[in-house]
């Protein structure tokens, strides 16, 4: 995301440094206030930037653990993308702190005293040090750190290259523009006959461990080249003739293999995956005394000729209709039943990459959106939707100044006059995402609420209740009559924070009993609900809306990852409540 510099994470991280430089100069409590505010930073719902952008220092105040100084040094952050105070205290002790602190055992005050006995400014200096046995002779540190620091050293360089940290996998919808721009690259190497995404990427998991290619091409010298060459290559870890390797600046990996013409839908076929999906398929043609493999479907060379003879392995639907199959969608490819229902002819007809007509989750600059009612709806539009819900936060997420009773009935006027001028282009429906409170009631009147075309609910705070009492607290919010959608019903973010603790078996009951639908959320980070709560929704009968929760008009292209979500939990248009007309869509409702 091109917002990511001042992301919430950002402004934690920064105000980490500053709590780390202030530790190791020995500053009394103030290191820990920095850090104490950074937790809470990285926490919120809410986005800071946007908090202050538009309630200034005040809004930044009102986070619990954010004091008048710290506001202030957010507030600079946020408007200039920097802090003097944390340059001056970089410039002070000119050690690469957030590099340095990455390193297992190593806090503020063993950097400092190895700048000052050793000059260590980096890692690489770091690493230097401990190889030359310097490290060890210093007091406090000894052979044994100094093995271990070496250790941590490998692994974080690892994981140096951000986007995803150690160990973590990468957002698909945060690496799929990347993929796409490298495969467009390679698509206009001379030679070149097919560049195809495959792997997890092409069966759109919501997380991605690295990314694979696949091209056919005349001149396979070439497309390496240009392959190996791509810009934001860090480094080479493969360059071959049929297969290389490259790692981005993002940290993401990603693979290219060349293959034959005759071989391309059995290649694509095998590196697609799932490696359960291959192993499954490749039983049933061992079974049948055939082999399947990168190269082909084969079948052994009978008498005394022999030799082997190719039954398919130049597109993917022969393969599959070779088996007795309908084609699967990659989407599908898990080994989740989807070969059996293949067999049958039975798989599902799933919802298309462009079923979608409408987004009933948008905000705006009515609270922490970026962007007013209007150009929301002009830009919703201009992507070929034919409406949208209005949805801003409500008065609990005071950071984001959430929409209370007076404030949602002057929006209605607003909206009914964006409604006039645009009137044929799109409709504009009122709603609200409004926050279900601890107790599982909710952050609006019900008088308000009936009045709402749209009413979404959603968790915001207390992430950790207990089980019991979070299905309770969720259930409540969806028993009442005038709620239709819950919006990213289980509040995971990938990578950052673990999904609330639901009973998803009872949401889903008490949804079905309800006729309350469940919301697919496409924020790549979100993906929420995630693919087998998907299945268990359409399997029960539970309809579904796509929202992109958008807080920028360029979030709809979102919606791509929702649908592909959807997808993956086998769900059909009929599903999704958004694929209707406003009309029919809102007839879904409660
Ligand atoms: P990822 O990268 O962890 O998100 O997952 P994938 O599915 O992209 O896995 P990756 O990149 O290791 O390999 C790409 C595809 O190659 C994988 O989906 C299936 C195929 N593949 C890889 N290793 C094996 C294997 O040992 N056996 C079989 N049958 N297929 C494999
Ligand atoms: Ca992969
Ligand atoms: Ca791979
Ligand atoms: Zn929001």
């Amino acid at each position: 995301m091109p917002a990511a510099e001042t992301s919430n994470q950002a402004v934690a991280a920064i105000l980490r440094g500053i709590g780390e430089y202030l530790a190791m100069q020995d500053v009394p409590f103030k290191p820990r206030a920095y850090e104490k505010a950074a937790l809470a930073i990285d926490g919120l719902e809410e986005e800071v930037a946007a908090a202050y952008r538009k309630g200034g220092v005040k809004a930044l105040e009102a986070i619990p653990g954010v004091g008048a100084s710290i506001a202030e040094k957010i507030g600079e952050f946020v408007t200039t993308g920097r802090i003097k105070y944390y340059e001056e205290l970089k410039r002070k002790t000119p050690v690469d702190l957030s590099e340095l602190s990455r390193i297992e055992g190593l806090g503020p005050k063993s950097v400092k005293k190895l700048y000052q006995k050793l000059g260590v400014r980096t890692i690489d200096e770091l690493e230097r040090a401990a190889k030359s046995g310097k490290i060890a002779g210093i007091e406090g540190f000894g052979e044994k750190s100094e093995e271990k620091i070496l250790k941590s050293i490998g692994f974080a360089k690892q994981s140096a290259t951000g986007g995803a940290g150690g160990g973590q996998r990468f957002i698909l919808g945060y690496a799929m523009p990347q993929i796409r721009d490298i495969q467009e690259r390679l698509a206009a190497v001379p030679g070149a006959q097919r560049v195809t995404i495959a792997g997890s990427a092409r069966r759109r998991r919501d997380t991605i461990g690295d990314a694979d290619l696949l091209a056919v091409s005349k001149q396979p010298d070439a497309i390496m080249e240009a392959f190996v060459s791509t810009p934001g290559v860090v480094s080479v870890i493969a360059h071959g003739a049929t297969k290389s390797s490259i790692k981005l600046r993002s940290g993401l990996n990603v693979d290219l293999r060349v293959v034959a013409p005759e071989s391309y839908g059995a290649a694509l076929n095998y590196f697609t995956g799932s490696k359960d999906h291959n192993v499954a398929l490749r039983r049933i043609a061992v079974a049948k005394g055939w082999k399947l493999n990168e190269y082909g479907l084969f079948k052994a060379g009978t008498g005394a000729t022999g030799g082997e003879q190719r039954i398919a392995g130049r597109t993917e639907e022969e393969i599959y209709r070779a088996f007795g199959m309908d084609y699967i969608e990659p989407e599908l490819r898990e080994n989740t039943g989807e070969i059996e229902a293949a067999r049958r002819h039975a798989l599902p007809k799933l919802v298309g990459y462009s079923d979608l007509q409408g987004d009933l989750q948008v905000q705006t600059d009515w609270t922490d959106g970026a962007e007013s009612i209007e150009s929301m709806a002009r830009q919703a539009a201009a992507r070929g939707l034919s409406y949208i819900a209005i949805t801003d936060h409500t008065k609990r997420l005071a950071m984001t100044h959430g929409l209370d009773e007076k404030r949602i009935v002057k929006q209605w006027a607003e909206i009914d006059r964006v409604q006039k001028k645009l009137r044929g282009k799109i409709t504009i429906l009122k709603g609200t995402e409004c926050d279900i409170l601890k107790d599982g009631s909710l952050d609006l009147p019900d008088e308000i609420l009936a009045k709402l075309d749209v009413t979404g609910v959603s968790v915001h705070s207390h992430f950790t209740l207990p089980r019991t009492e979070q299905t309770a607290r969720v259930l409540r919010a969806i028993g009442n009559p005038h709620v239709d959608i819950l919006f990213h019903p289980t509040g995971r973010i990938i990578n950052r924070r673990e999904a609330i603790d639901l009973d998803m078996e009872a949401i889903i009951a008490e949804a079905r009993r309800t006729k309350t639908v469940l919301e697919i959320n496409a924020f790549p980070e979100r993906s929420d609900l995630r693919d087998e709560y998907v299945r268990q929704c359409t399997a029960a009968g539970v309809k579904l809306s796509i929202d992109s929760d958008a807080h920028h008009s360029r979030h709809y292209d979102h919606l791509e990852y929702g649908i592909a979500q959807a997808r993956r939990g086998w769900a059909e248009k009929k599903d999704i409540i958004n694929t209707r007309s406003a009309d029919a869509m809102l007839r879904c409702l409660k």
